[in-house]
Formats: C-alpha cells, structure tokens, sequence
C-alpha cells in the first residue's frame, strides 16, 4: 500500500488545528455540513507550470498525471480524512454531458485503490481523467475508453480521491486544476471561467503557481488570484523551475523581478508572497532522487546569486510553504465559524420543537433521571452548542426506546 501522509500535518503549527478538527469530528452526525466550510487548496496557473507536481508532493506521493504528456484537463479532488479503516479510493463526479450541458450531478465509484502500488495508481488516475472526458460511457466497468478522441478535451466533471485511514489526522481538501492554455481560445476561456468557479469561494486557500522559465506578466496566475482576492489575504503563490534559470545568473533583470514576486513586493505582489518550489523535472535520474535534496541544491546554488541573497530564508522549499498554507488554513476555518455556528443554532431550535413536543413531566422523564437532567440542562442552555445538541438527540433516542 502506498503510505499517503501529506507534509502539511508534520508541519509544527499543524497541532492546534488537528485539535480543532478531532473536536469537530465528535459531532459526527453532522460532520458532512464541514465539508461545505473545510479550507480547500486550489492551485492554479498557465499550462504546465508545475501545478500537479507541487500537489503531489503536498499529498506525500499521489501520482497526478504530470508532464507534458499526462496533462490535467479535468479538476482533482483530493481528500484526506481520518476514519477507522485505511481505504483509498476514486471516484467519478458527472456535472456536465457531452455537450457541455448541465446535468443532474452524480457521483459514480471507479476505483478501490488502497492496496495499488504507485504506478497502478498513476495508471487508475489518469483512466478515471479519461472517463470523465468522456461522459457519455454510463457504465464504467464494463465499457471500453474510445482509442483516441474524447468526447470532451476539458471538462468540468471531476476525479474524486479520497484517502482515508487511522492516521490521516489532518482533515485535508486540496484541488489541482487543468492549466490555462494559450493554443485554443476555446479551452482557454473554458478553463479561465473553471478556476474562477473554483477560486471565488471563499473558504478556498489560493494557490496561484508560476514558472520561472515564462514571464510573470504573461503569465494569468497573478491576474486570476487578484480578482478573486484582491487583499490577497487568501492567496500564497509558488514559484518553480527555478533550476531551470539558477545556472544563468547574468540574466539579473529576470532574477530581481522573481524575487520580488517570492518577497511580496514590486508590480505582481501579494500580501502572502511566494515560495520557491523546486520538483522533480521528470527526467529518468531526477525521478529517483529524494525531491527534497532536489529542493536543497536548487535554493543552495540561487542562494549564491547576489539578487537572491536578502529574500527570507523561509520563502524557500515545501517545508515552510506547508507552514504557511497551515496558517491560511487556520485563518480560513476561523472565518467559517460563525456560518458552522448558525448550522448549529437552526438545529438547535428544530431538535427543541421536537422535543417539545413529546410529554415532559408526567410520565417517561420522571421515570427516567437521564433524561431529567439532560433535558433540564439543555432547554436552560447550560452546556456548549454542539453538546445540547447531541445531548437533545440522546433524549429522544431514550425517549423513542422507552416508549
Ligand atoms: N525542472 C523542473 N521541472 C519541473 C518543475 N516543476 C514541474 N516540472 C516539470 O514540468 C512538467 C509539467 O509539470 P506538471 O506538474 O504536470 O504541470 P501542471 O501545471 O500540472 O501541468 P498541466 O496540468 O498540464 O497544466 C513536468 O514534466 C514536470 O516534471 C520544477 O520545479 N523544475
Ligand atoms: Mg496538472
């Protein structure tokens, strides 16, 4: 089985937000209203900028098709959950037929992919991609993939993973996007208009990535995360292939404008700045090598360039990268507790209509003193939201028994 722990939950500030999520999770009746509230890690940027390689990395190993061969053209929707059982599996989520219309949405199971090594992963991933390219295959045991053209070349229909296991503390929503490209006003338009669908809500955690081998102006990462989140107070940008252009310091003009963009100031500034990511480029020896040692060498040769010399040495490599989306991440959920407590007020207030209207004095609670106090203690709202809650749902399963 391939082990998939992702470096945010190993990051020191990621304890109190464990914490918070094991709390939650004891609310357990209710824990699918989160998912509508849980932070959610969107990257986007132009074609092969290095998007589905960082979130693979961010995943602690899930092989997203990558490379110029293996692009995304349909979202991923990563989760990463506790629960008792290790299962790791995909699944087909259909929003739209063949025509680009509209459909009914509908989630289809595709694979079971727990005990799979890597490449048979890779292999199921990219497979799920070509299904939901091609919508019209409504049964996907049975029917084979058309050999060559799909019925859609992007799409919005979307592969669901979901890694769930003991030790997936974390509690983790990440969506690796198709990349904007410039050969076909059509895809492009359509891909714009998909990463704002998924950029503008506000519980997601931009991540717009540039590459470091094509202009910042050129590229749309910067305009898309602005007009989404024109603070930026959402948004942390990565910056990759650096060591593709580390080996040619004379080139200073391009070297300040990257730096200026990983401090944060000049033109292309967010608040948040952005980080020098380094992954593997795929060649047959770099895929072997540990992606941190890549990491390493690239930041040692850059750090020896002049320009490069006054960036914090905490914009460089994944491991403070994770440190900062675990601060956005808490900030996020912070800003979603008052529409999770609203959630629980209107609950509230239907369970004690309920209540109310089962007989109270005369004969079930007095017998009973469980329900006595529990019943006593909630309707004078003594105890904490969620515990009324879950407690009111105990008196009238003990009610519902007793009668
Ligand atoms: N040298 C180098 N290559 C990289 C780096 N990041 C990504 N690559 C390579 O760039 C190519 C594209 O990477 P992907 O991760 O597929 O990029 P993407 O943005 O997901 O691409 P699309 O989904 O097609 O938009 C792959 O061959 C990667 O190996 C990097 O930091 N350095
Ligand atoms: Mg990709």
């Amino acid at each position: 089985m391939v082990q998939l722990n992702s470096p945010l939950a190993e990051t020191p500030n990621a304890r109190d937000y464990i914490d918070i999520m094991c709390e939650i999770k004891k609310l357990e009746a209710f824990y699918h209203e989160f998912e509508e509230n849980n932070p959610t890690i969107v990257v986007f940027g132009d074609q092969s900028s290095g998007k589905s390689s960082v979130l693979q990395r961010l995943t602690g190993g899930l092989p997203l098709p990558r490379g110029s061969k293996k692009s995304t053209v349909a979202p991923f929707k990563i989760r990463m959950l506790q629960s008792e059982e290790p299962l790791h599996k995909i699944s087909l989520r259909y929003v739209e037929d063949k025509n680009r219309e509209p459909i009914h949405p509908r989630e289809v199971d595709f694979a079971i992919i727990t005990d799979l090594d890597e490449s048979e992963i890779e292999e199921k991933l990219r497979e799920a991609q070509r299904y939901v390219q091609n919508p019209s295959i409504t049964n996907v045991e049975s029917s084979n993939l058309p050999p060559d053209t799909d019925e859609l070349a992007y799409t919005k229909n979307a592969v669901c993973v979901t890694i769930s296991g003991p030790n997936q503390l974390y509690n983790l929503s990440l969506v690796d996007l198709p990349g904007v490209t410039r050969n076909d006003q059509n895809h492009e338009a359509f891909v714009l208009s998909l990463v704002k669908e998924y950029i503008k809500k506000e519980t997601s955690i931009l991540v717009p990535v540039f590459q470091a081998t094509s202009d910042i102006a050129t590229q749309c990462a910067y305009r898309l995360a602005r007009e989404a989140d024109p603070d930026g107070q959402r948004t942390v940008g990565i910056l990759t292939k650096m060591d593709r252009i580390v080996d040619h310091p004379s080139d200073d003009e391009k070297h300040y404008e990257l730096s200026l963009l990983v401090k944060g100031q000049g033109e292309h500034r967010f608040v948040n700045g952005a980080y020098v990511i380094r992954n593997s480029s795929g060649v047959r020896s770099e895929i072997l090598e540990d992606p941190s040692e890549l990491e390493n060498e690239t930041i040692r040769k850059l750090k020896q360039h002049i320009i490069w010399n006054d960036v914090p040495l905490d914009r460089f490599g994944l491991q403070n990268l994770t440190t900062k989306l675990n601060d956005l991440r808490k900030k996020a959920h912070k800003q979603s507790l008052p529409r999770i407590r609203s959630f629980f007020e209107d609950r509230r207030s239907e369970f004690e209509k309920k209540l109310n209207t089962l007989p109270l004095s005369s004969d079930i609670s007095d017998r009973n003193p469980i329900i006595r106090c529990l019943a006593s203690k909630i309707m004078n709202t003594q105890v904490p939201l969620p515990a009324a809650i879950v407690g009111m749902m105990i008196c009238m399963c003990l009610k519902k028994n007793l009668m």
